[in-house]
């Protein structure tokens, strides 16, 4: 035999070792076993190339994975699991598209403050960066990055567990947001031992450690406080996230300040009390001469502190972020810290300091309110068949009423506006809704996030138009059998169905959907129950039905195709059209 013409191996070659499964350990253990170090009991996401055994691996070292149909729903779960438990919501997601839809639910989380993390597989960096069309390639880190709040890549799997840590402190210490976490196909295919991999696992210490206001700022808040005569404080779900419900009852109740929440701050204090000023918006805008801002930001849900506000007021901010003081008005008095910490010196300073409220204002503002109150009633009252938003709402506010444990998730136009005003919310953080950016399409993976981090009923009500968004999500609520009652308010459109072609071409018009769509049929194709009701008598039985079944369910409310005006409350955002348009 004539070997001479195969090239000799040359005696030094480096050959692999291969892997033994009793003392190696592939970077995905690696993930799992730190995700689990850091205290992460559930992730949410969609699996394919290359991640698929990431979420096996979870399930063997039990950690829940929640499996979604469309990456954005199971970033919309992760998030509100984030906001509601103060501990990062995983969202897993595939290379490329699959990285894209989570990001816009990641993105969204950060524009939020809502502790969260996407963990992505991505392809090799080698391919990726000469550009050789490699599977699914993209430069993901790149992508994210500008959007969230920090972004990192792990190219080894002996820099996961660094990787995922520096990931959670991210998520959850100062400003909560939503971060990025890039995990390179080397890092989660690489071997690593099981000795070394041990070693490198460790449990980060006070990942998000209390920071703490300077006592001088508390003190300049306190005075500015104490010179107030018409005070109130406005609670945002900063505050409701914070879980200082206690601190913040003991501020309201021992200086008698009233407050006003934002809508995801209804129930941080009853809507009910008798300091709530919920109904009266635009007098505390008109008149308050100084406001309090207590985790909330004066974005333009709160007309970015122009239009209707008192020119001569004087706020005093209190939040973690630094740069969100003098974002759109002068700060008088920012006090930048975590809320308890700055709620424990507040509560402390409190009794040197004696308040000069207006002996008028709560009366004032508790009387606008029974006004409000009347307003409100007269628009619930009526009983029109079709339904309209109120005379559904009635019902709806009858049944939650005596349901204050349910998680209420709202989203929609007119769905949303009227809904925010008809349902009075008694517990703190029981409200999730479409919140700083007004984005449709957040409710079911709200919905899923919120029934797994809270182990309760939850109950949906969604616009026609928000439900379409997410709708194959009642496969994910009927899979893992969750305690979740859709309802969908069906106009047949955005806003309503009397929309008018322009053209009259025989199309519908731009916001025109399905008004006699049965949408109970898609929850009964996957197996939940599904209720079609036309009368508030039909609904409320409907619903009370729904919630004490524990199944999820589906109740299509059918209204009047002409009940809801152009964006709800906010038409006055759209730009002038000029032309007469009906919508
Ligand atoms: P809302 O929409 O209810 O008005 P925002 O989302 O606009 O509320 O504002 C929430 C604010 O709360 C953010 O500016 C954020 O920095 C702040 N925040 C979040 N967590 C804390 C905390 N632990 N302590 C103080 N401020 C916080
Ligand atoms: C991601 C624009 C704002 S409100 C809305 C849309 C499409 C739907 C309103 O109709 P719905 O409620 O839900 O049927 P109702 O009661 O008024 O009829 N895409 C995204 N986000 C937003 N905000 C839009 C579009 C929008
Ligand atoms: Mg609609």
């Amino acid at each position: 035999m004539d070997n001479t013409t195969k090239p000799a191996t040359p005696a030094a070659a480096p050959v692999p070792a291969t892997p033994n499964p009793e003392v190696d350990m592939t970077g995905m253990y690696v993930l799992a076993n730190a995700l689990k170090a850091n205290g992460v009991e559930v992730i949410f996401g969609l699996v394919g190339i290359p991640v698929t055994e990431v979420a096996y691996i979870c399930q063997k070292v039990g950690i829940r994975f929640i499996s979604f149909r469309f990456e954005q729903q199971a970033g919309m779960a992760a998030a509100t699991y984030g906001y509601l438990t103060k501990k990062p919501g995983v969202l897993l997601t595939v290379s490329s598209l699959g990285f894209m839809n989570g990001l816009t639910a990641t993105i969204n989380a950060n524009v939020n403050c809502y502790p969260m993390i996407q963990i992505s597989g991505s392809s090799d960096r080698v391919a990726v960066d000469l550009e050789q069309g490699t599977y699914e390639g993209l430069d993901q880190l790149a992508f994210a990055k500008p959007w969230v709040k920090a972004a990192y890549r792990v190219n080894r799997p002996q820099d996961i567990p660094l990787g995922v840590a520096r990931a959670v402190r991210a998520a959850i210490s100062g400003r909560p947001g939503g971060v990025y976490l890039d995990m390179t196909v080397p890092a989660m295919g690489g071997i690593i031992p099981k000795a070394e991999a041990a070693k490198l696992q460790f449990e980060p210490v006070d990942p998000a450690s209390p920071v703490y206001p300077a006592p001088d700022a508390v003190k300049r808040a306190m005075e500015l406080l104490a010179s107030a005569k018409k005070p109130v404080f406005l609670l945002g779900k900063g505050a409701a996230y914070s879980q200082n419900d206690d601190k913040i009852k003991q501020l309201i109740e021992k200086t008698g300040i009233p407050f006003y929440p934002m809508s995801m701050a209804k129930g941080l204090m009853p809507d009910n009390h008798p300091l709530s000023a919920l109904s009266c918006r635009s007098m505390i805008m008109e008149e308050a001469d100084v406001v309090v801002l207590v985790g909330a930001r004066l974005n333009w849900l709160l007309s970015r502190g122009h239009g209707k506000w008192n020119k001569d007021n004087k706020y005093i901010q209190l939040d973690i972020e630094p740069t969100e003081i003098d974002c759109n008005q002068p700060i008088a008095a920012p006090v930048v810290g975590d809320l308890g910490a700055t709620l424990d010196m507040m509560l402390a300073e409190l009794p040197n300091y004696k308040m000069s409220i207006d002996p008028k204002w709560v009366p004032a503002l508790q009387a606008h309110t029974v006004e409000a109150n009347k307003y409100i009633e007269a628009k619930l009252a009526p009983n029109p068949s079709p339904m309209t938003h109120w005379s559904a709402l009635r019902a709806a506010r009858a049944v939650l009423a005596k349901h204050p444990e349910v998680t209420l998730i709202n989203e929609g136009a007119n769905t949303l506006d009227d809904t925010r005003d008809a349902i009075d919310m008694m517990q703190p953080r029981h409200r999730i809704d479409c919140a700083t950016w007004a984005i449709m399409g957040m409710g079911a993976g709200s919905a899923i996030g919120a029934a797994i981090a809270t182990g309760g009923p939850v109950v949906t009500i969604q616009g026609d138009s928000a439900f379409g968004f997410s709708g194959m999500e009642v496969s994910t609520m009927t899979r893992f059998n969750l305690p979740i009652t859709v309802c969908v308010f069906n106009n047949g459109g955005i806003y309503n169905n009397i929309g008018v072609n322009l053209s009259n071409d025989g199309d519908p018009a731009p916001t025109t959907l399905n008004l006699r769509a049965r949408y109970d049929k898609m929850m009964e194709a996957f197996g939940g129950v599904g209720y079609y009701v036309t009368t508030p008598e039909e609904y409320a039985t409907a619903l009370e039905t729904a919630i004490a079944s524990g199944k999820p369910s589906l109740i299509d409310v059918q209204l009047a195709g002409d009940s809801g005006k152009e964006s709800g409350h906010i038409g006055y955002l759209n730009p002038e059209p000029l032309i007469p348009i009906t919508v």
